[in-house]
Parts: structure tokens; sequence; C-alpha cells
């Protein structure tokens, strides 16, 4: 199986986040990803390509241009994280580089730094290959990338992401036939939920209840997509603790959705935080449990783009990655 890796991720490396009132290391860090890879090359069943290129952000096709605009200009010498936030979406910018990030930004925890903006055009080129590889092969690929992106929105980003990897690709492979997404990171995807909620691209999320989790305002079950879109939005919301039998059961009611929807490709936001030990997460997943929501979701038989969402167990991180992804290989 063809694995993408962005060759540049670890310029984007913030220091610190707040995290219940106290500043902590920042969890979404290179090594998650440096990681990963390091395990998979030791598998033979895996082929890493590193993306070298970049790509302006420009080219997106899925974000408000003006959100796009700051990212790709705004000059920075340190990590800026913004102290006040454009709540009202009023539509003045400002001039400082703070407030201008402040417009579109909705919570503390996604630092703007200088290598950011180049890490994202990587990040966009190595989503832009893994797409062009799945159309022409039909063969599952997984892209191990960060930062993140299911959190980003159409024009707000925030909980580590800042483009919507899994909308990108969607926009890009609808052309080729109908796409499903399916979210099993432990958060709510609440950007992806945003950008294609107005549309009939099918979003199926199972996630943390957020009522209790990030992020807070968006993941119940009742929202279920609007105009073209209604019906194709499908919320999965869990209770804390949630375990294996539980998640089991919630994942084949959703593949059974996914299923009677035919699509041609599927793009899998891969959240890794639904592990057991992982910082940011309460569910009870094992890596055999892992393996089997894997085996599980591989049997659909559709097309699969695996792109790497949360996941925050550093020490465990490689072999949970190595575990999920065989069924695909
Ligand atoms: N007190 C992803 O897993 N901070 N993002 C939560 C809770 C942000 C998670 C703080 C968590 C973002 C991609
Ligand atoms: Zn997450």
């Amino acid at each position: 199986m063809r694995v993408f890796v962005p060759q540049k991720h670890g310029l984007h490396s913030p220091k610190f986040e707040y995290s219940n009132s106290k500043l902590r290391k920042y969890r979404e860090s290179p090594e998650r990803i440096d990681k990963i890879v390091k395990r998979l090359s030791l598998n033979h069943r895996f082929m890493i390509s590193e993306i070298e290129g970049k790509e302006s952000l420009s080219k997106n096709g899925v974000h408000f241009d003006k959100m796009i605009e700051i990212f790709e200009k705004i000059k920075v010498n340190d990590y800026l994280i913004p102290d006040t936030f454009n709540i009202k979406r009023l539509e003045r910018e400002p001039n400082e580089c703070d407030a201008k990030l402040g417009m579109y930004l909705f919570d503390t925890a996604t630092p703007f730094g200088p290598n950011t903006a180049d890490v994202l055009r990587n990040s966009f080129m190595t989503v832009k290959e893994a797409v062009k590889y799945i159309k022409k092969t039909r063969e599952n690929v997984y892209v191990a990338l960060r930062p993140p992106g299911h959190h980003a929105g159409y024009d707000f980003f925030g909980g580590y992401c800042y483009i919507n990897n899994a909308a990108i690709a969607a926009v890009r492979l609808k052309k080729a036939g109908k796409v499903a997404i399916l979210d099993i990171d432990y958060h709510h995807g609440n950007g992806t939920q945003d950008i294609f909620y107005y549309s009939d691209v099918l979003y199926v999320s199972l996630h943390a209840d957020p009522a209790t989790e990030f992020p807070s305002y968006w993941g119940y079950a009742d929202e279920s997509g609007e105009g073209e879109g209604y019906g194709y939005n499908l919320n999965i919301p869990l209770p804390k603790g949630t375990r294996k039998q539980e998640y089991l059961m919630a994942l084949r009611n959703a593949l059974e959705i996914i299923s009677n929807y035919s699509p041609a490709f599927l793009i899998l936001s891969l959240g890794l935080d639904i592990y057991k030990d992982d910082p940011l997460g309460t569910f009870e997943i094992d890596r055999d449990g892992l393996n089997e929501i894997g085996m599980l979701i591989n049997v659909l038989g559709v097309p699969t783009l695996i792109l790497q969402e949360g996941g925050y167990a550093l020490d465990e991180i490689g072999e949970n990655a190595e575990a999920f992804i065989e069924p695909f290989s």
C-alpha cells in the first residue's frame, strides 16, 4: 500500500497550548508523524513516498478566500495566538496580524507560525498527489500528514487544523464518482460537516458527545444537513468511556448507511485518539480494536483514501497506525 508523507510537516511545531486553563506542551507535534512513518517503514507492505512540492493555497477549492488570503500573506516571527475572536463574524479586516487571525479562529490551540503557511502548501500538494494516485489506481492509500484538517470549516479554523484535507480531497474525487466521508476521530469533524452541510457529499461521523467534549458546539445527532444536503450528514455521538463492543455496533450502523449510498470513493478521517490511552480521549479501544475497526471498514470494498487526523498517544502511535491500516494494504 502506498503511503504519502509531506516532507516539511516538522517546520510547523508550536511549543505550547492552553488546555483546561493550563499552559502545556503542544500535543499536535511533529513526532506524531515521524513515529508513524518510522514504524511503517519497517513493514514491507508499505511503500512510503515523501512529497516535497508546494502548491498555493488559493487553489484549495473549499475555503473562504479571505481566510486563505490571511494564511498566504501573514508574516509572523513567532507562533501567534490571537487574543480577540470575531464571534459575530463581522467583515472589516483589521491591520494587526493577530487580530487578522482572530477573524476566523475559534480556539486557542491553533497558533500560526513563521513556517505554517509553507507547511500547509506542502500538505495541500501531498493531498493532491494522493488523490491523483487513488483516481488512477483505485487502490487504497494512506496519507500520514499533519497538521490535521477536520476542524477547519469553510470560514473558520481551530482544533489544531487550518485547512480541511478531507474536504480538499472530496471535492476533487467527486469529479470521478460519488464520495462518502467517514470520520472516526475522537472529536466531531465540525469543519468537514460545515463544508458539506448543504451538499450531497455524505458525511458520517462517530465521535465523543459534544455536550462533554471538544468541539462543544457541533456534532449532535440532529444535525442532518440542509437543502441539497439534507439527509447527507450523520452524527453518531457516543458517551465518554465507550467500549469496543458499543463502538463496533455504532460503526456497523454507519457502514450500512455508507454502503447504501454506494460511493465510488471513501475518504476516511482517521483519528487515533479513539485509542484507550490517548491523552485527549476516553474511549476504551485497544490496539486489536483499532485493527478490527480497520477490517470492518475495509470490508466495504470501496477504494479508500485514509487521512491522518488526531492521535496523541506518542509512545504507541506508530504501532496503532500500523494496526489500523494493515487491513487496507
Ligand atoms: N480541553 C484533533 O484531534 N483542545 N483535534 C481541546 C480540551 C483541542 C483536537 C481542549 C483539541 C483538538 C484533530
Ligand atoms: Zn481528535
